[in-house]
């Protein structure tokens, strides 16, 4: 079966591969798994025919045949469960591999968002320059953390590169428009590595071919 996942028609982060399909992708890459991409429009996502597939009206969604999953967590967990690559086959290394995928969702990802929604999305509210050091600050905080558990020697969160890496890159790469990464040389130097990765790339590629309409090859 071939497996579609669906992404924004046009993303609005202009081809920065920052929308969510971008870490299915990368997962779909590393794991060596061909795949196919529906685009669907702002208005589609909340048509019936969407939610059936994803209940909150988002992207991505993933399906294999009448099997779909959403939730990018659900989604690349489900892949580095079924394939190599992504997750240790030792019991215990695995876990700690996936709890660095929670930790990812549910520990860093939390404040970034407050941070784009403070910037972005209410950046115009008279509160909203009072609210900014607030935000960042708790986003500093994580960074502080991440950057002592990865220390001087580590490449990846806990030995080889896992899906919770992939994760976690995927998480923090939302903040580089606002400059803070760069405030981390270890941090920044991680997702760096992340990025360089060659299924990364195929993946960035990808979704950048369909903001500058070109149709993907190969
Ligand atoms: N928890 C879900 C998951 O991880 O799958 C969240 C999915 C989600 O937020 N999807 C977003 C969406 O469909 C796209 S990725 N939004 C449309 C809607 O809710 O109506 C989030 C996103 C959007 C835009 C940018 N950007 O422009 O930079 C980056 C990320």
């Amino acid at each position: 079966m071939t497996i579609t996942i669906t992404a924004f028609e046009r993303s609005p982060d202009g081809g920065k591969g920052l929308a969510r399909d971008t870490r299915v992708r990368w997962a779909l890459e590393e794991v060596g798994q061909p795949y196919e991409v529906r685009l669907v429009s702002f208005p589609a996502m909340k048509q019936p025919a969407h939610l059936a597939l994803h209940p909150f009206g988002q992207i991505p969604t993933y399906e294999d045949g009448e099997f779909a999953l959403f939730e990018t967590g659900a989604i690349v967990l489900h892949l580095a469960e079924r394939h190599t690559g992504l997750l240790p086959d030792e019991a215990k290394a695995r876990a700690r591999a996936i709890t660095w995928i929670f930790a990812a969702l549910n520990t860093v990802e939390p404040p970034i968002l407050e941070l784009v929604t403070v910037r972005i999305f209410e950046g115009d509210k008279p509160w909203s320059k009072e609210r900014l050091p607030l935000v960042q600050d708790r986003v500093r905080d994580r960074l502080v953390q991440l950057s002592a558990r990865l220390g001087n020697a580590a490449d990846w969160l806990d030995g080889a590169f896992s899906a919770g890496d992939l994760m976690m890159v995927s998480v923090l790469l939302r903040l580089r428009p606002s400059g803070i990464l760069d405030e981390f040389p270890t941090v920044a130097a991680y997702v760096a590595r992340g990025e360089a990765r060659p299924a990364y790339k195929r993946a960035f590629a990808a979704q950048l071919a369909v903001f500058n309409g070109k149709p993907p090859t190969g």
